[in-house]
C-alpha cells in the first residue's frame, strides 16, 4: 500500500502515486466515475493525458463495467460495503499525462489505488450507525487523499451533507495525528446537467452557490489548519455538440429513488474534468489544464 505522495524523477518521466478513498451519498455518481476514468475514451491530441490503463484485476473490472453501464445501457448496481475493510476493492489505475499539451516525450506516470466506499457508508455515517464505521474510518486515515462526491443536482441534501462530512472530519482528526495535513476534493458530479454545465469552469463558485453550509464547513476546517480544501466539477457522461451543447444522456428509468441513465451516443462519449480531483489530491498542486478536459 503507498504511505504517502513520493514523487521521483527519471530521465524525463515523473512518477507520482496515490491512494485515494472515493466518498459520497448514495447514487452520487462514484462507481460511474471510475469506470469513465478507467476506460478514458477521448483520445484528443490536446489532452494532457495520455492514457488510463488498468493496473490490477480490478481496474479492468471497472473498464468492463463502464462497457456495459455507459456503453450498453445497462445499469449499474449499487455497490455493496462489506462487512470487513480488508475485503474492500483496491481499484488500481495508471493516468499517464503529458507535461504540456502537445508535448510527446516528456511524461507523468500517476499510479493510482482507489478505494470506491459505497453511499452505504455515508448513510452509516449520518445515522452513527454500522457497527463497522470505525474500521472504515481507520482506513481512510491511511490515505492519500480523499474524494467527496456530491451530485451537482442535489442541492436540498445540503445540510444533511454537513452533519457527514463534519462527524467524519471530527473522526479522521481523532484516528491519528498526522504531520502532514489531510486533502479533501469536493466533487460535483454530473455537471453536464441543468445550469451547471455553463458554470463548470467556476467550480468553487457552482459548490458555495449551490451546498453554502457544506463549504462553509469545508472552508472552516481548512482555516482550522488541519485540512487542504479545493473544488472540482466532473461529468462521467459529458455532452453533445459545441456550440449549443446538450447532455449526452438517456434516461432508462426512475429507480432507487433517482434517475438511471446511459449515455445517448456512446461513441461522442467526452466525459468532463475526470483527472483534475486526482492530480490535486495527489500533488498538491492544481493543474488548471486539466480543468479543462
Ligand atoms: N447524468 C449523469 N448521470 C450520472 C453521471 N454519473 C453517474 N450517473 C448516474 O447516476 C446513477 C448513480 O450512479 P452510481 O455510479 O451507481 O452511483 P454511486 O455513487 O456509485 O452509488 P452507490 O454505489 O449506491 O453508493 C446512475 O444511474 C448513473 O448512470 C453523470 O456524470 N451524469
Ligand atoms: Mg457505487
Amino acid at each position: 500500500m503507498f504511505k504517502d505522495l513520493f514523487s521521483q524523477k527519471s530521465g524525463q518521466s515523473q512518477d507520482i502515486s496515490g491512494d485515494i478513498r472515493v466518498v459520497g451519498d448514495r447514487l452520487s455518481g462514484k462507481t460511474t466515475y471510475l469506470a469513465a476514468l478507467a476506460s478514458w475514451p477521448k483520445a484528443s491530441s490536446s489532452s494532457l493525458v495520455e492514457a488510463v490503463t488498468a493496473s490490477n484485476k480490478n481496474g479492468e473490472d471497472l473498464i468492463g463495467m463502464a462497457q456495459n453501464i455507459l456503453k450498453q445501457g445497462e445499469e449499474l448496481e449499487p455497490t455493496p460495503l462489506p462487512d470487513k475493510v480488508l475485503e474492500m476493492k483496491n481499484y488500481g489505475l495508471r493516468i499517464v499525462l503529458r507535461k504540456k499539451s502537445g508535448a510527446q516525450n516528456a511524461l507523468v506516470n500517476l499510479d493510482l489505488i482507489c478505494k470506491d466506499y459505497a453511499g452505504e457508508f455515508f448513510s452509516d455515517l449520518l445515522n452513527q450507525s454500522g457497527v463497522k464505521l470505525q474500521e472504515y474510518i481507520q482506513d481512510c486515515s491511511l490515505a492519500t487523499g480523499m474524494m467527496l462526491m456530491i451530485d451537482g443536482t442535489a442541492h436540498r441534501q445540503d445540510s444533511q451533507y454537513v452533519r457527514g462530512i463534519d462527524k467524519l472530519m471530527v473522526a479522521l482528526d481523532r484516528a491519528d495525528d498526522l504531520a502532514r495535513k489531510r486533502r479533501i476534493a469536493m466533487v460535483l458530479t454530473k455537471c453536464e446537467l441543468a445550469d451547471l454545465w455553463i458554470n463548470r469552469h467556476r467550480p468553487k463558485w457552482l459548490a458555495e452557490a449551490r451546498f453554502p453550509e457544506l463549504c462553509e464547513k469545508l472552508n472552516s476546517w481548512q482555516r482550522f489548519g488541519a485540512w487542504e480544501v479545493d473544488y472540482f466539477s466532473v461529468s462521467a457522461f459529458g455532452v453533445l455538440g459545441n456550440l449549443f451543447p446538450r447532455p449526452n444522456y438517456k434516461q432508462i428509468a426512475r429507480n432507487r429513488q433517482a434517475v438511471a441513465a446511459v449515455l445517448e451516443d456512446p461513441k461522442r462519449w467526452r466525459p468532463f474534468g475526470l483527472v483534475s480531483p486526482i492530480y490535486w489530491l495527489c500533488t498538491g498542486v492544481r493543474n488548471t489544464e486539466l480543468d479543462k478536459d
